[in-house]
């Protein structure tokens, strides 16, 4: 189904089973993502039709269409059954962009065990924290990447199996196990009958304090993901899509995979190093129609500048989205100027599955602004110090959603105390299931945003020590807590600091043990020891020596102190700051 009119119209008829509609879903039929990315679609006549157009390094190409994602999706599926792996354990997914994560997401998912994708540029101490976390059962990564695993399997009592998908087979060790799935596809695989609650993936999100915690999602997100993907992104059974996203994060499986191949709408994948160039050659080749991106990859296009747009044809796109940071009116300004077309807006979050504040086809855009709530989707701004919801225009406040849409996060894996804190209303007892459906709850964002007179929501900042950088959100306490492992270093604060591309950046603050002195080599040598144990994300751009670090008075390091100077900010009375 496509545009079906205006906002209001949508707003006013609405009910998420208009998804099922937009399916063609029939009562009856098994709920698994996976399934429903690849084998009801070969159902529906769709088997020879292109659903993955990929290109690596060096211009290497495949495709695959969508019979063969469902042959070689069954064909993992059948692995990890007969590795042992039963519904309901994690599988991690740990490597590039490349075909086989794509397929095997299907895979792990259809066999009815929970998908962990995390990014390949993550050090070995970033994927420690989340496997452990996780109880994650078998990792399925690439000889590339093995090398990270083998460093850290002696702490992880849970991992049973490493399998290597890709790569050269040898020189593996011999507990480690090759599978080349293009070898084994299956038929006929009976599809894990999974429900609307049944766990399907799970993505790990940074906070502010302690390690990054497990957003855990169900099979029923897939509603709201396809409804969102066919009025949003407004896919099409003709379009061409790219969605920019690594499914390490949440928008490269909710928007990278779920939503556009449940939809049988074919995508492209470019598993290469950004350039402008390369991307505008990517569109021009693939003839690409919708663009899902994120600000920091737009603000790289913009200093690159409008002649080289001239060098490619562009005229294929006719529909371009975005994510993940705050779109600058310029941005969208720039792009209506040079494509024809205005980048449009959409907020969400790992948490939310799915987008929750939208500009779509048919809506009436305010460049700047993140659009307005997605039909059936219930948001307030929250008082910052009532909780209450305002109710005056332009009161900056807490982005607020009420519960129940179908693709939210069902728990921070083994944090229910935290899960129930991000729900402003709830009994100290509550328990999940509950505050997912009772509509007196606020499921706070972490975010904070006004409303204008005409409903549309404008973004404001975050409400807690997050840094965003590039669209991806990297935990100051992560940083600090690798950083305090260096030898040289005693103390540790982790900042974002203003950058002109990729918004924030990290900095950091640190005071030095006793016996070494500040330095060219040892800053290098940070730096380093940041990127490969944690990623290149959260490896620090600047690093500030300093006698002593500003506390509180429990001793807790005040970061928004650091911030407020590095932002040119007002610093506030120091004393009404809280013991947080
Ligand atoms: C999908 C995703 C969520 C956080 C979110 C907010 C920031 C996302 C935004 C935006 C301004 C937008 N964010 N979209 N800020 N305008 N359109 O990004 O998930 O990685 O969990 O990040 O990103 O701060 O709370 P996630």
């Amino acid at each position: 189904m496509s545009n079906i009119g205006s906002y209001e119209k949508r707003k006013e008829n609405f009910s998420w089973d208009i998804a099922k509609q937009v399916l063609g879903w029939k009562q009856g039929e098994v709920l698994n993502i996976g399934a429903m990315c690849s084998d009801r679609i070969c159902a529906q006549g769709k088997g020879d039709k292109k659903a993955l157009i990929w290109q690596g390094f060096g211009g290497k190409q495949k495709t695959y269409t969508f019979n063969d994602l469902r042959v070689l999706s069954s064909g993992y599926a059948k692995f990890l059954q007969d590795l042992g792996v039963k519904p309901g354990e994690k599988v991690c997914l740990f490597m590039d962009k490349i075909p086989e994560l794509y397929i095997s997401f299907l895979g792990v998912l259809k066999m009815g065990a929970v998908a962990q994708p995390l990014f390949s540029a993550f050090g070995d101490e970033s994927l420690e924290v989340r496997l452990f976390s996780a109880d994650t059962k078998v990792i399925l990564t690439t000889r590339k990447h093995v090398k990270k695993v083998r460093k850290i399997q002696d702490r992880l009592p849970a991992l049973e199996k490493i399998v290597v998908v890709e790569g050269n087979p040898n020189k593996l060790r011999d507990e480690e196990i090759f599978f080349n799935v293009e070898d084994a596809p299956v038929e006929d695989f009976e599809v894990y009958k999974s429900e609307t609650e049944t766990p399907s993936v799970l993505h790990y999100t940074s906070g502010t304090t302690g390690q990054p915690k497990g957003a855990q999602h169900v099979h029923g997100s897939v509603w709201g993901q396809a409804l969102t993907t066919s009025w949003v992104l407004d896919l099409k059974d003709d379009d061409i899509y790219w969605c920019t996203a690594d499914p390490g994060w949440v928008t490269g499986t909710s928007y990278g995979i779920i939503g556009p191949w449940s939809l049988g709408v074919t995508q492209c994948v470019l598993d290469s190093g950004f350039t402008s160039a390369a991307w505008y050659q990517f569109i021009q080749d693939n003839k690409v129609t919708v663009w899902y991106s994120a600000p920091t990859a737009i603000r790289s296009l913009m200093r690159d500048g409008e002649e080289l747009v001239k060098k490619y044809d562009l005229s294929s796109l006719r529909h371009l989205a975005s994510v993940g940071e705050p779109l600058n009116s310029e941005a969208v300004i720039w792009s209506e100027k040079v494509y024809g077309l205005p980048f449009l807006d959409t907020f969400w979050q790992t948490e939310t599955g799915a987008m929750m504040i939208t500009n779509f086809p048919g809506m009436k855009i305010k460049p700047g602004s993140m659009g307005k709530p997605f039909p059936g989707i219930e948001a307030g701004i929250l008082d910052l110090k009532t909780n209450e919801p305002v109710t005056e225009p332009g009161t900056v406040g807490l982005i607020a959603f009420r519960p129940g849409w179908p693709s939210m996060f069902r728990e921070y894996v083994k944090k229910p105390d935290i899960y129930r804190s991000k729900f402003v209303g709830a009994s100290e007892n509550a328990m999940p299931p509950e505050l997912r459906t009772d509509k007196s709850l606020w499921y706070v964002s972490g975010d904070r945003a006004s409303f204008d007179k005409d409903g549309y929501y404008w973004f404001v900042g975050r409400d807690d020590d997050v840094i965003n950088t590039g669209g991806h959100l990297v935990g100051p306490f992560e940083i600090e807590s690798a950083l305090v492992e260096h030898e040289a270093i005693a103390e540790a604060a982790a900042i974002g600091k203003p950058d002109a591309v990729n918004m924030e950046v990290v900095k950091v603050f640190v005071t030095l043990n006793p016996g070494y002195e500040p330095s060219d080599d040892l800053e290098l040598n940070i730096m380093n020891f940041i990127r490969k144990r944690l990623s290149p994300l959260a490896m620090p751009q600047e690093i500030e020596y300093t006698e002593k670090l500003p506390k509180t008075r429990s001793g807790k390091i005040l970061r928004r102190y650091l911030k407020a100077l590095e932002w040119g900010e007002e610093v506030g009375d120091l004393s009404t700051l809280e013991d947080d």
